[in-house]
């Protein structure tokens, strides 16, 4: 559209946040009569790419606003049937009516158990929106909170098993490498720097300083795609071994090589704990500290007993406790290692055997153990070795195991938290100069370090498994779950019966998640929630809305949203890993709702007043923000907007500074060296040896032989409750035979933010022109062997009979034994036409009983053994 002079009142830009992935890049948008019609990047920003660089999705954010599709009235399914396929015959209704609705049911079903209600979240509102709010709010109902929680494939997809290791090691949500120091990069199954992971572009940018810089950087990843692509060497494994080829690197520098970072282990892990015959540590009769035996004093003393210097305490030998044999934990640790050879790894995983040595013998020689490098004056140990994972190898039902042996060869080497090494997102934000809000680590029980904010999980010690269970997520047993897989399995009623789980979920209210069709197998995800009564917020009617929503509200987009709540939760998830300053930005309307939508935290606020548990939130809020000042306090009583409440916690947080910072868009302050590189500066353990889960086996089976819950049946292994990193067979390899001989697996397309980007008319014409976004990846001569070519159409069919079809591309680049899916494609809600009718859909054919999901973390085995064939 063209403007004549005269006829343009308003031209600004607005500083805000993107809102179309979680990783909140500082954005400005250009606002041209009411109207927004540009986005750029904010140049100062660490919360972005280089020279002010935003992501190609973050430009096109645009179509947020400008899609007719978007809903603009709540929406009322008048058919009573639910299912794929069925015309919920919606019918638009007024918001009094809606509040009506929502609050009518929720207050009878709180008269009986507010535990059947389930609440939603979504991954991609996370940091332009309250992320841990929909948790708080969840409580002020009565509700266990992560029990009560579905949130589409986020976290069970992305993140159970790193959110879990990532919170118990390095006190932080994810890792990244120290791209400003480190020298030798390993990733496995991420793509953190080359377009997806958190904070995608501003890790982008500074790995993108790091190649300047000549880093080496080797990604093991079934494609050599995104990550694969761009990396210093690209090593084709197939999906779920990563552990096998970790185990094998431990036992190099172990067992092989024998150069460790022995201060390191004896300071900072929990190697140096002795155990008892069963595995289990010895404990301080009164203090309950777990022992140490001090070489120089020839004691056996508490853990943190101040007399014991570091390095005399012992990592090998065997001493005696009360007539009790007793050793360090690391000596079954390195013995176990031994079985990992690098040939057994190789034949595993399919990386050759001389790669694998290659990998461990650089990682071992770029570790510079030893070594110290002074940053402004300041001297830390220096080891410029990283080794980074994610959504790929933590996704199988052997997660926890993967995430911990990609983990292991960091803390052999001393590589945690410290320039050049593996970092936490920030483990600790100090309050802004001037202001009141400040998260730091704390140190816990056995000198665990208990993360500042660590999703809506219990920190550390995780509460002891027990039962009956209370909610639909069973997290009363499975206690480790970042979110529980139970709602989604297919015995989900006979697990609710054994352990005592009485509360039937009625009701699923909040954010938009497509869950139906973004987890896993979606006939069961329809059995399992179609007979709750189902609310959604969202912009469009999506395919779960479409399904099994009863009512949906229309939510404002991220450029139409008032939400200065985007700026606590930054900082742990999607602020700069690195040592450069804090940039905090706010999220800031420019432009005025779409037809009747209202914010979902107004929503929330409303129903939470209509329902009586109004007080109970504020009092959350005031509790999450530490808010001491009597007068910014919430009071009870007070109804307040989400924007009223943001008044008081900017004051709060920044102090006489507010009015400055909501001006620009952002906060920015210095983030002290000591704050990132804090593995020396605070007295904490890493627990590398899992004793706790020999307890929490113990308790569970004990759970499940009283209630009769027959896990054996549901083949859930739990031997992976074992303290020892080690190898266990993703469920999809053990499918795999001469029929289904093929692994499928998916990958995010860079162009898409999981299936919410299929509906943007600029990201979808660009992605016409990717070879790759719409179509399903074979190797070439794989292809060429069985008769593929390009533009073939296939279907792809699991064990279970489940089929998806697609058109084939090949690649070199890909191992020959997998087949590749990108995104979260084969979407068909009417109510996203761009969308709809494009792509494959992966998710669909991951099963979804029991033994597809990791025993111990709930994360699920995302590759699937599959056959392909040719349609017409
Ligand atoms: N095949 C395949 N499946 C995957 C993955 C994969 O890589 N491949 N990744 C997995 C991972 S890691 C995740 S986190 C999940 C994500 O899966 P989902 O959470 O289901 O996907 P999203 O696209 O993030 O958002 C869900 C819905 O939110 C709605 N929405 C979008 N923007 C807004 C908004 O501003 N406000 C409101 N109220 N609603 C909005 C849209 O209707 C959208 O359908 O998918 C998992 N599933
Ligand atoms: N562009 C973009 N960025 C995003 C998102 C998005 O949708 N688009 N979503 C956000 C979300 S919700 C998440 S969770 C993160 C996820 O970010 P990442 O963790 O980077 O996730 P993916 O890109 O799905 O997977 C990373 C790589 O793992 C590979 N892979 C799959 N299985 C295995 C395996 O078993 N072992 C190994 N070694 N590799 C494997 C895939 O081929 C892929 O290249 O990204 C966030 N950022
Ligand atoms: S990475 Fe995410 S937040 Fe940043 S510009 Fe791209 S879509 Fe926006
Ligand atoms: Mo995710």
């Amino acid at each position: 559209m063209t403007y004549k002079t005269d006829e343009i009142w308003e031209d600004k830009w607005v500083n805000t946040t993107c809102g179309v992935c979680y990783c909140g890049c500082g954005a400005k948008v250009r606002v041209v009569n009411g109207v927004p019609v540009k986005i750029e990047g904010i140049k100062e920003t660490t919360m972005g790419g280089t020279n002010a660089g935003l992501c190609g999705k973050g430009v096109a954010g645009l179509m947020y606003y400008h899609d007719p599709n978007r809903i603009k009235k709540p929406m009322l399914r008048t058919n009573p049937e639910k299912g794929i396929g069925v015309d919920p015959k919606w019918k638009e209704i007024e918001w009094e009516e809606a509040y009506e609705i929502i609050t009518t049911k929720m207050k009878k079903i709180m008269e009986d158990d507010p535990n059947k209600i389930l609440f939603t979240n979504q991954t991609m509102r996370a940091s332009d929106g309250p992320h841990n709010h929909p948790y708080f709010y969840a409580q002020a109902f009565g509700v266990k909170n992560n029990g009560n929680f579905i949130i589409g494939g986020g976290s069970l997809h992305c993140g159970n098993a790193c959110h879990m290791l990532g919170g118990l090691i390095h006190g932080a949500w994810s890792i990244a490498p120290d791209w400003r120091y480190t020298k030798y990069v390993l990733k496995w199954g991420s793509s953190k720097g080359t377009g997806s992971g958190h904070s995608a572009m501003t890790n982008a940018r500074l790995r993108a300083d790091a190649v300047r810089r000549g880093i080496k950087e080797i990604v093991f990843d079934p494609m050599g795609n995104f990550a694969g692509g761009k990396a210093t060497e690209w090593l084709a494994i197939l999906p779920g071994t990563d552990t096998a080829v970790g185990l094998a690197i431990a036992n190099y520098i172990v067992n092989m090589r024998g150069e460790m970072d022995e201060l390191y282990l004896k300071a900072k892990t929990n190697f140096v704990y002795l155990i008892k015959e069963d595995g289990t540590y010895i404990r301080h009769e009164k203090s309950n500290k777990p022992l140490v035996y001090d070489t120089k004093a020839g004691e056996i003393k508490e853990y943190d007993d101040q007399s014991a210097a570091w390095e005399d305490l012992a990592l090998d030998g065997e001493y005696e406790y009360n007539g009790e044999k007793v050793r360090p934990c690391f000596v079954p640790f390195k013995e176990h290692l031994k079985q990992f050879t690098i040939e057994w790894a190789s034949e595993i995983s399919t990386v050759p055997a001389a790669k694998i040595l290659e990998v461990a013998k650089g990682w071992v020689d770029n570790a510079q153990i030893g070594s110290t490098i002074t940053i402004e004056g300041k001297t830390f140990p220096y080891r410029p070795v990283s080794s980074v994972t994610f959504r790929g190898s933590q996704g199988h039902t052997n997660g926890i195991h993967q995430v911990a042996a990609i983990d292991l060869m960091a803390q052999l080497v001393g590589a945690e938290d410290v320039p050049g090494g593996t970092l936490g997102w920030p483990a600790i934000r100090r309050a802004y100069p001037g202001g009141n809000y400040e998260q730091t680590c704390k140190v816990g029980t056995d000198g665990v370090i208990v993360p500042s904010v660590f999703y809506s999980h219990d920190p550390w010690p995780v509460h002891a498994p027990s039962y009956p269970a209370t909610n639909m997520g069973c997290v009363d047993v499975w206690t480790h779950c970042t979110l529980s897989h139970i709602p989604y399995v297919e015995e989900v009623d006979y697990i609710h019966d054994k352990l005592g789980m009485k509360a039937k979920p009625e009701m699923i209210f909040g954010i938009s998640a497509n869950f139906i069709i973004s987890n896993s197998d979606w006939d069961t995800a329809v059995k399992n929630f179609k007979d709750c009564f189902v609310v959604q917020n969202d912009l469009w009617i999506n395919e779960t809305d479409q399904a099994i929503g009863d009512l949906i509200l229309p939510d404002v987009s991220y450029l139409e949203k008032d939400c200065w709540s985007s700026e606590i939760d930054a900082f742990f998830f999607s602020g700069s890993p690195s040592y450069e300053d804090w940039y905090v930005h706010l999220q800031k309307p420019v432009a005025k709702p779409i037809g009747e939508s209202r914010f979902f935290m107004d929503v929330y606020l409303e129903v939470a007043h209509r329902v009586g548990v109004l007080d109970k939130f504020n009092a959350k809020l005031n509790d999450y923000y530490r808010i001491e000042d009597p007068e910014l306090q919430i009071k009870p009583g007070e109804k307040l907007t989400w924007k009223e409440i943001g008044e008081r916690v900017l004051r709060w947080v920044y102090g006489p500074d507010k009015e400055k910072i909501e001006e620009q868009g952002y906060a920015t302050w210095h983030k002290s060296i000591e704050d990132v590189y804090w593995r020396w500066e605070i007295d904490s353990r890493c627990p590398v040896y899992m004793e706790y889960l020999i307890h929490d086996r113990r308790n569970m089976e004990k759970i499940f032989e009283e209630t009769g819950f027959d896990y054996k049946k549901l083949e859930m292994d739990m031997d992976q409750y074992t303290p020892l990193p080690s190898w266990f067979w993703p469920e999809s390899h053990k499918d795999l035979d001469d029929e289904y001989d093929l692994l499928a697996f998916s990958y995010r397309d860079i162009l898409h933010t999981n299936n919410t980007t299929f509906q943007n008319p600029y990201v979808d014409e660009v992605s016409q022109m990717c070879p790759y976004t719409f179509t399903i990846t074979l190797n070439t001569t794989m292809a060429k062997e069985r008769g593929f070519k390009d533009g073939d159409i296939i279907c792809i069919e699991n064990k279970y009979g489940v089929k998806e079809k697609g058109i084939v591309k090949t690649m070199e680049a890909q191992s020959p034994k997998v087949i590749g899916i990108a995104g979260q494609g084969g979407l068909w809600a009417d109510g996203r036409p761009i969308a709809k009718g494009k792509g494959a859909n992966f998710c669909k054919l991951l099963p979804a009983k029991l033994k597809y999901f990791d025993p111990v973390a709930g994360n699920m085995e995302t590759a699937v053994a599959v056959k392909i064939y040719k349609v017409n």
